[in-house]
Parts: structure tokens; sequence; C-alpha cells
């Protein structure tokens, strides 16, 4: 059962070190304005706390899940294991491979428990923000209309023809 005053979004990232890349999604989901709550979830280094976290989401009141993780990024597909809300996972740009590897780690989950999968790095942190709003937007007719009013603002931003910029 939903708690009303309970974030509706937990953005859960593997590291301290992910926060440069999830903030992006934080910023999306303050500009929309929807609750949301940051939390360090490591699959890896804090496997009770992720087991506990995920186990309880739905019963604390989250609705969609944005986990972001780099390297052996295992923390979106443990996640989705536990619990029924959906998960967007955001590969963290890794050091070694780029992302390439969080990327590979992410996507490829067995069939039956999703992971809706976004790029690497901010384009993906940022646009999970997004797929949170349109999964929540379904249920909240004022979210929907922001969510229009952002969208025309984005449309409306892109000049016809470009200017040099020095
Ligand atoms: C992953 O390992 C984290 O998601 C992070 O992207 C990566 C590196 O973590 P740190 O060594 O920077 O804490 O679990």
């Amino acid at each position: 059962m939903t708690k009303p005053e309970s974030p509706k979004v937990a953005v859960i990232m593997g590291s301290q070190s992910d926060w440069p890349t999830m903030k992006h999604a934080c910023e999306i989901l303050d500009e929309l304005g929807i609750s949301h709550k940051p939390l360090i979830v490591s699959a890896h280094r804090t496997p009770d706390r992720l087991v506990s976290f995920a186990k309880n989401a739905r019963s604390e009141g989250f609705q969609v899940i944005i986990a972001g993780a780099g390297g052996a990024a295992h923390l979106p597909g443990m996640t989705a294991a536990f619990t029924p809300l959906p998960v967007f996972g955001v590969p963290v740009e890794s050091k070694a491979l780029s992302g390439q590897d969080s990327l590979l780690s992410i996507v490829q989950m067995p069939a039956g428990i999703p992971v809706g999968t976004l790029a690497i790095g901010k384009a993906g942190a940022t646009n999970a923000g997004l797929m949170a709003a349109s999964v929540l937007a379904l249920a909240d007719e004022d979210l929907a209309h922001r969510l229009d009013a952002w969208r025309q603002a984005r449309t409306e931003a892109v000049a016809e023809q470009p200017v040099d910029r020095s």
C-alpha cells in the first residue's frame, strides 16, 4: 500500500562516484516536481542493504526505481530480481571501458526479469528521469501536463538555423 508522503522515485546508485551522473536524473525529477530519494546501494559492497531496499521498495511507497551503476553493474538487475516495480538502469561511464562494460552488464537481462536500460552516462540518467515521469504521468494528470509543457519548451528552444559560437 502506497504511503502518500513517500517519495515516488528511488534513485539508487552503486557508489558515491556515480552521483555526478545520477544527479541528472534527480534534476529532471526536481524540474517536474516529482518526489524522489537518492540512495547509495552497492550490489557488491552492501549486499544486505540492496536486498533490504529492493524487497521493501514497494511497501515503502516507491513506484519507480532508477538504478545507476558502473563496471560489473549488477545493481539494476539484482534490484529487479527482488521487486516488481519498474526498474530503469543507467550505465555509468567507467574509467576502464568507458561504460560499455556497464551497458552490457545492465542490458543483458534474462527473459522474465526486465530492466529498462538507458544510454551510458548523463543522457541515460536524464532519460531515466523522463521515463519515470512518463510512467507516473499515466496516473497523474497534473504531472502529465507538466511533462507536456517540459517537452514543448525543449521543442521551442531549438532554433531553425545554426549560429556561430566563439
Ligand atoms: C560500481 O563500481 C559503482 O556503481 C561504480 O560505478 C563503480 C566504481 O565504484 P567506486 O570504486 O568509484 O566506488 O559498483
